[in-house]
């Protein structure tokens, strides 16, 4: 049996039934006797930390449409995800659309909730995360239900971050929790460890010099996209060796794909990664254990085609298909 069952598509078809992400079933629907689940999927229809073009809230929607086609086998590592992993929908999370603030808080309590056992039950019912944005500003709730699902680690996560801009400015118009500073406030409230972050695939051009200063000053490693383009995958191995067996949370604004294969997002800047690129930065992540994730800032209404949330779908099988392989080789995958 696989461990995540699938709608049977030559009888119930890819084009049918209502949307769950890749198709897996609802978290309500999983008997208690199979919790608890490897990974819970949830969607956090927020936009309101946006600085540019809003409208990243209907991202979870149109991710959840265009992962209908992402099917369960990983070619390349050669693993099937739904047998090695157990993965549910948990549905959408609570949001404040007005607060910031509130908006962190609520999501940050949905998820945690996901991660402790309900009165009753003595499990769990998940053991990691994976957001689907919503703006850049929810990864904060993802990051923090995750550090405190690993028991408040000290120096924080390790983190792999992609993305076009640093999101660690201090504020914008007065407000401390938009898009522009999830990375601030996770690295002040010490549940991301900026020694043991990457940031990769920066691009401008941004506001002045002094956007990229926080993150040098606090030893954040920066992979611009040139610098990618000079160097490969070189500086990413060498920051996975530093990781060791530590795992990392995979943080992806869509936003670092060139808009030529990525339109529909809210604060574009050109250049970037290919969509086959994309694919292959998250594939040589390979050995690393991901410890939660997010994916975030899809903006279906500049997506007319349906390219970036299509691509948003496969970013997240590529992150759980991290985690399959993992659990493939080390063999710990009860039933089979
Ligand atoms: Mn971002």
């Amino acid at each position: 049996m696989p461990r995540t069952v699938l709608p049977d598509s030559r009888r119930s078809p890819r084009f049918a039934g209502v949307s769950t992400f890749c198709r897996y079933p609802l978290l309500e629907q999983v008997l208690p006797e199979n919790l608890p689940l490897d990974w819970a999927i949830y969607g956090v229809p927020y936009d309101g930390g946006v600085t540019y073009r809003p409208g990243a809230r209907f991202g979870p929607r149109a991710v959840r449409e265009e992962s209908q086609y992402v099917k369960p086998y990983h070619v390349e590592f050669d693993v099937n995800v739904c047998e090695a992993l157990s993965i549910a929908d948990a549905g959408d999370a609570p949001v404040r659309p007005y607060s910031p603030r509130e908006n962190a808080d609520v999501v940050c309590a949905f998820a945690a909730g996901l991660c402790k056992p309900n009165a009753g039950a003595k499990k769990a019912a998940i053991t990691r995360l994976l957001a689907i944005g919503g703006d850049h500003s929810i990864a904060y709730a993802n990051i923090r239900a995750t550090w405190e699902r690993l028991n408040k680690p000290k120096k924080g996560l390790p983190l792999i971050h992609f993305d076009s801009h640093l999101d660690t400015v201090d504020s914008v118009w007065g407000e401390r929790w938009g898009h522009a500073s999830p990375f601030i406030r996770a690295i002040e409230d010490e549940i991301v460890d900026p020694r043991r972050m990457i940031s990769i695939g920066v691009k401008g051009p941004l506001n002045s010099a002094t956007d990229l200063l926080f993150a040098k000053e606090h030893g954040v490693e920066i992979v611009t996209y040139e610098r990618w383009r000079r160097e490969g995958v070189k500086p990413i191995a060498a920051f996975l060796k530093r990781l060791g067996r530590a795992g990392a949370y995979v943080t992806f604004d869509i936003d670092c794909v060139d808009p030529a294969f990525a339109p529909g997002t809210g604060t574009p800047s050109v250049g970037g990664f290919t969509s086959a690129e994309v694919l292959g930065l998250l594939r040589s992540l390979r050995g690393t254990s991901v410890l939660g994730a997010d994916v975030v800032e899809v903006l279906p209404d500049r997506d007319p085609s349906g390219i970036t949330a299509l691509l948003a779908a496969h970013v997240m099988f590529e992150i759980l298909a991290l985690d399959a392989v993992l659990a493939s080789v080390s063999g710990s995958v009860p039933g089979g």
